[in-house]
Formats: structure tokens, C-alpha cells, sequence
């Protein structure tokens, strides 16, 4: 499919194009670029929800139940699980094991799974890209998984417009367990398998954790949720509390510090990706095998190379 086809046919809704779309933005590259800049004015209108938590916390489990209750709102839903061994592409197991009905063949639902390796830039480009061409093509809310194992996971949180942190009982009495940068990030609070003993004191935990620390810039103090997502338990306050979130960024001005953060950071990745792109060359080897050799160093290297440009 060629662009000038493939960029309507986005914009309409078509699945086909939204998918041919995103593997094309996943390879990178001169074309990949004018189909992003092209669809950039239609983007901004999904309410793009991240979902970080440690491995096993039931983060699929609950974007499932999310997505279920989502559209029962009549929203449409976009999922980008960027943890490649998420069990999406499946839906009727996944629907069974939660018995729940699967999202599969709803055509309101859209899941794409990222391929962990790729382009320049990473994951957390290629997910941003995804997500713009999700959120063109006109689906209302878009929710990111992914695991939460160090840079990705704060990454992810500047291309959501809520991020929420998924825990799970039994943190123990050590309340450093949950990494700090975690809490930075978080919108919202998930304690998933409530039906798990300690599920009420990891809740109570959690929330002295937030009294401990300073209060919020922006006025919204994260909620502590409880959830078993296996059953449906919880999920109708999340997803409340996830909607409170977006009216409370778009009414306290928050959305536009948000945008602003995301924008630097699409700024950013693409001033790098080009960057790179034409300076790469014959010089750029050359510098590449000195600094190997010790004959000398990136940073005078760099310098030389910009200079050139
Ligand atoms: N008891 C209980 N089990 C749950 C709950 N939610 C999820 N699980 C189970 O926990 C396991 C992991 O669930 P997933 O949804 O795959 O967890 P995940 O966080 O996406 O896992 P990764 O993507 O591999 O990090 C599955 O066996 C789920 O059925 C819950 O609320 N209670
Ligand atoms: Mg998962």
C-alpha cells in the first residue's frame, strides 16, 4: 500500500491500514517519517492510559478487563502490549481464562504487540509511533502495557496521559520495595489480586507511602485502588478514576505541562534518529573504529561529526 492510499484509509478507521501503518513506522526511515508527519495534526484526541507493573502482576489480565469495561462506555480501545510475550494475540484463551468474552473480532478493538527489538530509538519510539497512528485513526482510548523494568516504564509514562502503577500483595513489610521511580510516575494505584491475603495492607502501605512524600504539584493525589482483575472486581472504579484523571489534566492546565513533556521527548528521539541517519557513513566508521582503537574518544568524535553537518 502507498502512503497517499495508506494515510486515508488510516484516517477512516480501516484496521488493514492502521496495522500496515505501524509496521511501517516500526522499520524507521525517510518513509515511515512522512506518514507520522502527515498523520501528527490528526492525533491528541485518545485519552492514551499506560499500564506498568512488575512481571506477573496481571497487567494483561487487566487491560483485558479495562478494555471489556471500556467498551461497554461505547469507547472504541487501542491496546500496544509492548511486553512481546503478552498473551494478546489470543484472545479466546485469554477470554477464557478470565471468562470473560474475549475482545477478539470486536471490531472496536484494536491490539498491536511491539516487537522488542527495531528501529533506532527503541521501544519506547516505535510505542509512541504506534500509539499516534492508534489514536489518528480514531480510537478513544489507547492503553499501553508494559512491564516495569527500569527506563521503559518512565518512557512509556511521558507518551500516557495516565500512567497507573499495578502492585500486588505481598511487597512484605519493606516498603522500599517499590522502586521510586515508580511512584513518580504513578496517576493511579492498582492493587490487582485483592483476593489474595496482605491485599489491604499493601493498600494502606501504599497510601502512608504518598503522606510521606511531598504533595502533589499538580493537586491530584493518586488514588489506591483495589482490584481483582481475574473477575471483574474493581474495574468500573478504574476506569472512573482513569476518566476523573483526564477531565482533571485538560481543567487544571496539567494536560498542557503533559503535552509539552511528550512533545520535548518526540522532539528529542527525532532530532537523534536524524542525526544519526546522515551522519552515518564512511567518516562515521572511521571515528567508529578510532574510538575502539583509543585513538580517540566520542565526545571529540561527536564534535566532529556536528560539525560537518
Ligand atoms: N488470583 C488472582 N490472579 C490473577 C489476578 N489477575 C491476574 N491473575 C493471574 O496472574 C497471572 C499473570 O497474569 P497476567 O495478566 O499475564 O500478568 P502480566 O502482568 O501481564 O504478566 P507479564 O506480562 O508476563 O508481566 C495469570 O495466571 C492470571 O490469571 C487476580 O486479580 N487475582
Ligand atoms: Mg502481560
Amino acid at each position: 500500500m502507498y502512503i497517499p492510499d495508506l494515510l486515508p484509509r488510516l484516517l477512516g478507521g480501516d484496521r488493514r491500514a492502521l496495522a500496515r501503518a505501524i509496521s511501517l513506522a516500526e522499520q524507521g526511515g525517510p518513509a515511515s517519517r512522512a506518514l507520522l508527519a502527515a498523520v501528527y495534526p490528526h492525533t491528541g484526541q485518545a485519552h492514551v492510559v499506560g499500564i506498568t507493573g512488575p512481571p506477573g502482576a496481571g497487567k494483561s489480565t487487566l487491560v483485558n478487563a479495562l478494555a471489556l469495561e471500556w467498551r461497554r462506555r461505547d469507547r472504541t480501545v487501542g491496546i500496544v502490549a509492548v511486553d512481546p510475550t503478552s498473551p494478546f494475540s489470543g484472545g479466546a484463551v485469554l477470554g477464557d481464562r478470565i471468562r470473560m468474552q474475549p475482545l477478539g473480532g470486536d471490531p472496536g478493538v484494536f491490539i498491536r504487540s511491539m516487537a522488542s527489538r527495531g528501529r533506532l530509538g527503541g521501544l519506547s519510539r516505535a510505542t509512541a509511533d504506534a500509539v499516534a497512528l492508534i489514536d489518528a485513526a480514531g480510537f478513544q482510548v489507547v492503553i499501553i502495557e508494559t512491564v516495569g523494568a527500569g527506563q521503559g516504564e518512565v518512557d512509556i509514562a511521558r507518551t500516557a496521559q495516565t500512567t497507573i502503577v499495578v502492585e500486588v500483595p505481598g511487597m512484605g513489610d519493606d516498603v522500599q520495595s517499590i522502586k521510586a521511580g515508580v511512584l513518580e510516575i504513578a496517576d493511579l494505584f492498582v492493587v490487582n489480586k485483592a483476593d489474595r491475603e496482605g491485599a489491604d495492607k499493601t493498600v494502606r502501605q501504599l497510601r502512608s507511602m504518598q503522606r510521606l512524600g511531598a504533595p502533589p504539584a499538580d493537586g491530584w493525589e493518586p488514588p489506591v485502588l483495589p482490584a481483582v482483575a481475574t473477575s471483574g472486581q474493581g474495574i468500573t472504579e478504574i476506569v472512573e478514576s482513569a476518566g476523573q484523571h483526564a477531565v482533571h489534566l485538560r481543567a487544571g492546565g496539567g494536560a498542557d505541562a503533559r503535552a509539552r513533556a511528550t512533545a520535548e521527548g518526540e522532539l528529542r528521539a527525532a532530532v537523534q534518529e536524524l542525526a544519526i541517519e546522515r551522519l552515518r557513513g564512511p567518516a562515521w566508521d572511521a571515528l567508529v573504529a578510532q574510538i575502539a582503537a583509543r585513538q580517540n574518544n566520542p565526545y571529540s568524535a561527536a564534535e566532529e561529526l556536528l560539525r560537518g553537518l
